[in-house]
C-alpha cells in the first residue's frame, strides 16, 4: 500500500480567525494526513511572542473544530520541529508565507512548503468577537517601518493591514513586500481601511498625521519624538482623551522587560539614595543621511536625546530644576553632532551624552549612596545588568532578554491598552507626563536655551 503523504505545520493560533483556517485547510490539502503543532505558553515566552490571549486549551480546541487536524500536539521547546518530523516520519512541514526561509534548515528532514498567507483580516468575522484583531496601517516605508513590521510577527492580536506614504512606487513595492492588502498616497483612503496607525515617517510630519488620524478616532502609536514642542503634545494628548483613542509614544525601551525591572531595582533602595545619573547613546551616521539634516530637524539632541531621557524622567523623576546643554555643532550643517546635558534636581544630578558624529561607550550608570548599578552598552536595549557595591562579595547580576530590536514592546504594549483602554490612564511604563517632560528638554534646545556651544 502506498504510504500516505503527512504534512507537518505549526501555530499559536490565538484568536483564531479567517486566515489561520485558510492556512490549515491549504496545508490539509497538500497531503493526505495533518498534524498541527499549536505552542504552549512557555515555548511562546522563549521565542519572545508576546500578548497572547487565549489559553493553550482554547486555541487547540479552536483548531480541533476546524475539523482539520488528523493530530494535534503541543510545540514546547526550540528544536522540536526537527524530533517532531523524524518521530512521526513527516513528508511536509507547511507554514505561512510570513516565515519564507525561515525553516529552510528542515529541508533536511522533509520538504518545506511556505503558503501564501492571508493579507487583509475579514472585518465582519472579527465583529463578532469580544476582543478582536487591531487592523493597524504604517506611515512610512524607511528602515524602521521594515523593521517594525518583521517584529509586528511577534505581536499577537493586530494585524498590519497596508501602507500609506506619499512616493506612490514606494509605498506599492513595499506592501508587495510585505504582503500587505493594500497601499495608498490618500491619507483619507489610508484611514478608512484601520483601526489604529503606527508613525515610522520623518519627525516634522508626526504632528499632522497624529492629529489627523485621532481625529479619525483611530489610535495612534508614534515613534519617538512624538513632536518637537509641548504645546502640540498637550493638544495631541487632548484630543486622544477627547476621542477615547490611545496616543503612545514609541521608546521601545520603555516598556521593555529588562528596562522595567531596572527601574524596580534601583528605586528599591538597594544601592541607598541615588545621587547621580549618566546616560550615553552614540550612533555614527553618514554625512548625508536625514539625521544630520537641520530642515529635517535632525541633530543629535532630536534624533537620540528621548532615551537618555527617559532614563533621567524615570529613575529622578521628572522635576528638574534646571538644564545646560554643552554642544558641538557642524558649523555648515548647522546640527549638533554631539552634545552633553545636565538636568539638575534637588538632591541629584543626570548627565546625558548623545552622538551623531562623536562615538563615546553607551552605558548607564545609577550612582547612589550604598553602591551602584552598571548597565552596559546598549543600554536602551536592558538586557543585563549588575549592582555593584564597596565590597564586591554583595555584587548581583540580573539578566532578561531584550528580544529582537525591541518595537514589539511597543506594539505589544500599544495593543494592550486598545483593548484595555481604562489601562491608558494608568500607564505608568511611560506616562503622558513623562513624555511632555522629555519634549520639554528636546524644545528647550531647539529654542537654544542654555546651550554653550563648543
Ligand atoms: N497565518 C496566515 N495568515 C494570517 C495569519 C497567520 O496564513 N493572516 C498563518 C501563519 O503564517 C502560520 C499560521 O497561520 O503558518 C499560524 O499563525 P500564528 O498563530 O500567528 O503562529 P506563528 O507565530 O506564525 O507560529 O512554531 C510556531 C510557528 O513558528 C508559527
Amino acid at each position: 500500500m502506498k504510504k500516505q503523504t503527512l504534512v507537518i505545520t505549526y501555530g499559536t493560533f490565538d484568536l483564531f480567525h479567517d486566515g489561520h483556517y485558510k492556512l490549515l485547510k491549504r496545508a490539509r490539502d497538500l497531503g493526505d494526513q495533518l498534524i498541527v503543532g499549536v505552542t504552549s505558553e512557555i515555548f511562546d515566552q522563549n521565542r519572545g511572542k508576546l500578548n497572547v490571549q487565549d489559553e493553550l486549551m482554547q486555541r487547540v480546541n479552536n483548531v480541533k473544530k476546524t475539523g482539520l487536524a488528523d493530530k494535534i500536539i503541543i510545540e514546547e521547546y526550540e528544536g522540536q520541529k526537527i524530533n517532531d518530523i523524524i518521530k512521526y516520519n513527516v513528508d511536509i512541514f507547511a507554514i505561512g508565507s510570513d516565515w519564507k526561509g525561515k525553516f529552510d534548515y528542515l529541508k533536511e528532514h522533509c520538504e518545506v512548503i511556505y503558503l501564501d498567507r492571508t493579507k487583509g483580516i475579514s472585518s465582519t468575522e472579527l465583529r463578532s468577537k469580544k476582543s478582536g484583531i487591531i487592523k493597524l496601517g504604517i506611515i512610512g516605508y524607511g528602515r524602521i517601518a521594515e523593521r517594525f513590521i518583521a517584529e509586528s510577527k511577534f505581536v499577537s492580536g493586530v494585524n498590519i493591514e497596508g501602507v500609506f506614504g506619499l512616493n506612490l512606487s514606494r509605498v506599492k513595492l513595499f506592501a508587495e513586500n510585505h504582503e500587505l492588502s493594500f497601499h495608498t498616497t490618500n491619507f483619507s483612503t489610508f484611514l478608512e481601511k484601520v483601526d489604529a496607525v503606527y508613525i515610522a515617517s520623518p519627525h516634522l510630519t508626526h504632528y499632522e498625521y497624529t492629529k489627523k488620524a485621532l481625529a479619525a478616532d483611530k489610535h495612534v502609536l508614534c515613534e519617538k519624538p512624538l513632536v518637537l514642542n509641548v504645546d502640540n503634545a498637550t493638544e495631541l494628548y487632548s484630543l486622544a482623551l477627547l476621542k477615547d483613542r490611545v496616543l503612545l509614544e514609541g521608546i521601545k525601551t520603555a516598556y521593555s522587560p529588562g528596562f522595567l525591572r531596572l527601574i524596580g531595582l534601583a528605586k528599591s533602595g538597594l544601592i541607598g539614595t541615588i545621587k547621580n545619573v549618566d546616560a550615553t547613546f552614540t550612533k555614527l551616521v553618514n554625512q548625508n543621511c536625514r539625521e544630520l539634516n537641520a530642515k529635517e530637524a535632525g541633530g543629535s539632541i532630536t534624533e537620540l536625546a528621548s532615551y537618555p531621557l527617559l532614563a533621567a524622567i524615570k529613575i529622578l523623576g521628572r522635576d528638574f530644576e534646571n538644564f545646560y546643554f554643552y554642544s558641538y555643532f557642524d558649523s555648515e550643517k548647522k546640527v549638533d553632532l554631539f552634545t552633553k546635558f545636565n538636568l539638575t534636581y534637588s538632591n541629584s544630578i543626570f548627565t546625558g551624552k548623545v552622538g551623531l558624529g562623536v562615538k563615546s561607550e553607551g552605558d548607564l550608570i545609577i550612582s547612589g549612596t550604598k553602591g551602584y548599578i552598571y548597565v552596559p552598552s546598549p543600554w536602551w536595549k536592558t538586557e543585563f545588568f549588575e549592582a555593584r557595591f564597596e565590597n564586591p562579595e554583595y555584587n548581583k547580576k540580573y539578566f532578561y532578554k531584550f528580544e529582537g530590536d525591541g518595537l514589539r514592546y511597543e506594539l505589544a504594549e500599544f495593543i494592550s491598552l486598545i483593548n484595555d483602554r481604562k489601562k491608558t490612564r494608568a500607564n505608568y511604563k511611560l506616562k503622558v507626563d513623562d513624555t511632555i517632560q522629555i519634549i520639554k528638554i528636546i524644545q528647550a534646545f531647539i529654542d537654544k536655551e542654555n546651550v554653550k556651544e563648543i
